[in-house]
């Protein structure tokens, strides 16, 4: 049997001792590939990765709204997080999920409430009384966007939110991690940095995650086999990354794309930019500054 079982047991993970590396399993023939559902398949990260993943995994879509250039043969359940009974039909059946719906950045909290608070809640709990046993849960580099950027941090440090949308994050890895320990689900976090094709300005130089890059990751979620609860860095090959990622590298992210590569460009567009006294220092940029009102000399 190679390394990856594809059909993980829904209980206590087994102690082994976890390997160097971590080998892809080759694509199986359709029958024996695992399902798997994608929530916030409407969105951008969620396209991307339907792209990326349709070949590796039968897949499962669900979004409030149908995604553009959905194909004829998909699987599409609309479902609006905060509706359980609709969460529950989305997720019945499904070897794994891969949770990136909500809303995706600042927002008032009503809507961070419904879309993420009780929409992350919803999604764990349906996975847990139908028995789904893994979740990778897109959570966001706003779960510890107030710590400043001459800090490198790694994924033991306590939550610093820097919004509302960073509250939601770390409300979900705490839901993540009472399913893991609690109910046996097997959780991985992503704190996502930024995905995008290429890095933006001088923060995403840091933060950038490449698409492919995220597909690493959440295989390693959906697929390994010493996962409980683990928390890893969403950021690609980035010299300047103010986080430690070595809990991703133990279990085998090996990041193929490297932030300097686009570092002349993401100067210039940083040259454009007006400053932001607050959110410069920050790692959460302007989703610290948004809204500012503390103490400017209180950086630590
Ligand atoms: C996020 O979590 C957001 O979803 C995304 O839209 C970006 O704002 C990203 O963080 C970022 O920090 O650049």
């Amino acid at each position: 049997m190679g390394l990856l079982s594809l059909n993980p047991s829904y209980g206590p993970a087994k102690r082994r001792t976890r390997r160097a590396g971590f080998a892809y399993r080759a694509k199986a023939r359709d029958d024996h590939m695992q399902k798997i559902l994608i929530t916030g398949a409407a969105g951008d990260v969620g396209s991307r990765l339907t792209e990326l993943l349709r070949d590796t995994y039968r897949l499962r879509l669900t979004d409030i709204k149908i995604p553009a250039g959905l194909r004829a043969d998909a699987d599409f359940v609309a479902a609006d997080l905060a509706d359980r009974a609709a969460v529950e039909r989305a997720v019945a059946g499904v070897d794994g999920i891969v949770h990136l719906g909500g809303f995706s950045v600042e927002g008032p909290w009503d809507t961070i409430l419904h879309s993420n608070i009780i929409g992350c809640y919803n999604l764990f709990e349906a996975a847990r009384l139908t028995q789904v046993p893994r979740v990778v849960f897109a959570s966001s580099n706003h779960a510890v966007g107030f710590y400043p950027r001459r800090r490198r941090i790694g994924t033991y440090v306590s939550v610093r939110p820097d919004s509302r949308y960073g509250v939601s994050k770390a409300f979900g890895e705490a839901v993540g991690a009472l399913y893991a320990y609690k109910h046996g689900l097997r959780v991985t976090c992503l704190r996502i940095g930024n995905v995008a094709d290429a890095p933006v300005d001088r923060r995403r130089l840091a933060i950038w995650l490449r698409p492919e890059d995220l597909v690493q990751l959440v295989r390693i979620g959906l697929e390994h086999p010493d996962i409980r609860y683990e928390i890893f860095y969403g950021a690609s090959d980035n010299e300047r990354a103010w986080w430690d990622n070595a809990a991703a590298h133990r279990y085998g992210y090996r990041p193929q794309f490297r932030a300097e590569d686009f570092r002349d460009a993401a100067l210039a567009a940083q040259a454009r930019l007006p400053n932001d006294p607050v959110g410069d220092g920050y790692q959460g940029g302007t989703f610290c500054s948004d809204e500012y009102s503390g103490d400017e000399s209180a950086e630590d």
